[in-house]
């Protein structure tokens, strides 16, 4: 729990009462009887619970700190002096726990002993009743008689009984509240962990890099693993404390995505924004620009990337006018608003994703395709409905869709460059706005097909010209098979080397050597033509079965050859295989 309060209103006092420890660490604290900076305290409660407390300043001017120490625990204690009431601070620190979305507290008037409690209990949880919090338990206390202090364990106890836990597998990520240096340790942080568990000899992403954690310590004690809600102190293994600050972050590595612009939907819609504020979450702050969409929804554009996921609520405080405001943030990867309108268009969408299914399935619509590790990383669940290629994820349908697409991309090519079989597949991924052209693979359906790198019609179309020459050719080829025509005549019927790659391609003669085109199954009536013969037989034998010359003959023997139809012996004559 966190304490929350204004100043000298018993706060660090009330945490000594129930712990026995000294939540003010530093002399100058003592000195001038004030927190400044965040204290940690913790005990065993009457059911054997254990509690830990971060001590939280009440003085406007550590407001930092406060928000720092509030920022990743579950449950607030708020304590109003039963002689000074309702103040400043408990207004501002019960302001930011609303914004935080805070839903469990306990208020304890101190100073019980000064003042009658009961109209500073009543007007408080009033108040504390239109927040967050909801209806409150209060419990008058005076930390110096002690009287009130078992009810406040009592209740304490009662309060963390209803906490819903958090879950144990969740990606780790701990925002660093202290980092020292123990003699003979090396680098020590400390931290609330708020979801996930840490052990010792797990790694950490730390900015760039990575750490290793070479023990853990929870309330003072080591541990194997701590696992959260829990205070958590690491000695990390390759980090100097000198490179360490409050807000730093530690992280499971490849869990989540730095982002310096996010969506998000503010808890309440202002009348005026400021153009600028400072971002908290976790023990960090970040200043930031703001750029208001349309509503409630707003574009954030931070003076430093952090680890932010799609549900994580942000704490807005614009340090002027000393207001807060509670941000959901909705789109960790955001689209540039370019075109007149696209403000207001963004608005509704991010309205739209309320709910993290709902919005994990808009998400990915609009997104189309994306790596399925990065849609995670943003906070999103998996729809069930979403499809898998490879390390892809693609919005429900799209495939089809864009499979849909494909003839008419290969067919638009191939009537710019008739010639070419069909388009190389970059060509295809780019007309389909797709990353990567291994997804092309997905979406080439019969009787497309991918080859040597192109998507090709099965069988290819000529332009009608080159197809009628082709026809004339096969025509003649048809009655007399081994007629291959001359190049001369070839190039006069407009069939140059281009256009008969393209007839070839497409099945429709085959080439037996430069300048020598027949039909395919040519092999077949060469085999049987040569069957009637005595083996071995010469070439010149074989060019009279087949009645053609030798400027046929003589490669269609070598043909044949080399496809196993005919076997050539050391004279040179053939016989068939
Ligand atoms: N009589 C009486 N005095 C108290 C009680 N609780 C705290 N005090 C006194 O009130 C003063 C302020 O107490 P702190 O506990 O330091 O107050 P705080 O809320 O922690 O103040 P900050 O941390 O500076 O915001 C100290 O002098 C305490 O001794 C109480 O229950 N009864
Ligand atoms: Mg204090």
């Amino acid at each position: 729990m966190a304490t929350a309060g204004h100043v000298d209103h018993g706060k660090s006092a009330l945490v000594r009462a129930l712990t026995g420890m000294e939540p003010d660490r530093w002399a100058e604290e003592r000195r001038r009887g004030l927190t400044i900076d965040l204290g940690f305290a913790w005990t065993t409660l009457p059911s054997g619970r254990r509690l830990a407390i971060v001590d939280v300043p009440g003085h406007e001017r550590f407001i930092g700190n406060m928000l720092a120490g509030i920022g990743s625990v579950p449950a607030a204690l708020v304590v109003v002096a039963a002689d000074d009431g309702w103040s400043a601070q408990t207004e501002e620190h019960v302001a930011v726990l609303d914004a935080l979305g805070v839903r469990h507290a306990l208020l304890a008037v101190t100073k019980a002993d000064l003042a009658d409690a009961a109209p500073v209990l009543a007007d408080a949880r009033e108040r504390l009743a239109r927040t967050s919090m909801g209806a409150v338990p209060g419990v008058a206390v005076s930390s110096l008689t002690g009287e009130g202090v078992p009810e406040v364990a009592a209740a304490l106890d009662a309060l963390l009984a209803g906490l819903p836990a958090p879950d144990p597998e969740a990606p780790v990520r701990l925002w660093i509240d202290r980092a020292f240096t123990i003699r003979g340790a090396g680098t020590v942080v400390t931290g609330t962990l708020a979801v996930g568990s840490v052990a010792a000899g797990d790694r950490l992403r730390l900015g760039g890099r990575e750490v290793g954690v070479r023990t853990v310590q929870s309330l003072g004690a080591p541990v194997e693993r701590a696992t959260a809600t829990a205070r958590v102190a690491l000695n990390l293994r390759g980090v100097a404390v000198e490179e360490l600050a409050r807000g730093d972050v530690l992280l499971t590595p490849g869990a989540f995505r730095s982002t310096d612009v996010v969506d998000v939907v503010l808890g309440a819609e202002p009348e005026r924004l400021p153009a600028e504020l400072i971002v908290h979450i976790g023990s960090a702050a970040v200043a930031a620009r703001l750029r208001p969409l349309e509503g409630p929804a707003v574009r954030l554009r931070l003076a430093g990337a952090l680890p932010l996921r799609v549900g994580d609520r942000l704490l807005l405080r614009d340090p002027g006018a000393r207001r807060v405001l509670g941000a959901d943030v909705r789109d960790v990867d955001p689209p540039e608003l370019r075109r007149r309108g696209a403000a207001r268009h963004r608005a509704a969408e991010l309205a739209g994703q309320d709910g993290v299914d709902a919005g994990a399935a808009a998400d990915l619509a609009r997104r189309r395709v994306v790596r399925a590790e990065d849609f995670v990383a943003m906070g999103w669940p998996v729809p069930a409905d979403a499809e898998r290629i490879g390390p892809w994820l693609l919005a429900p349908g799209l495939t089809g869709a864009l499979a849909g697409r494909v003839p008419q991309v290969v067919a638009r090519y191939r009537q710019l460059r008739p010639l070419e079989p069909g388009p190389p597949v970059d060509v295809v991924r780019r007309a389909l706005d797709l990353p990567e052209a291994e997804l092309v693979a997905a979406v080439v359906r019969p009787p497309l097909a991918l080859r040597e790198g192109r998507v090709v019609a099965a069988v290819a179309d000529l332009p009608p010209a080159v197809q009628r020459a082709v026809d004339a050719v096969r025509a003649r080829l048809a009655g007399d098979p081994f007629a291959a025509p001359e190049a001369g005549d070839l190039a006069a019927a407009g069939l140059g080397p281009r256009e008969l790659a393209a007839a070839v391609r497409g099945g429709q003669l085959v080439r037996i050597a430069e300048g020598i085109y027949l039909t395919p199954g040519i092999d077949q009536v060469a085999r049987e033509r040569l069957a009637g013969l005595a083996a071995p037989f010469t070439v010149s034998q074989a060019r009279q079965a087949w009645a053609t010359t030798r400027r046929v003959a003589v490669p269609l023997m070598e043909w044949l050859d080399a496809r196993d139809v005919t076997e050539r012996l050391p004279d040179n004559s053939r016989r068939l295989r």
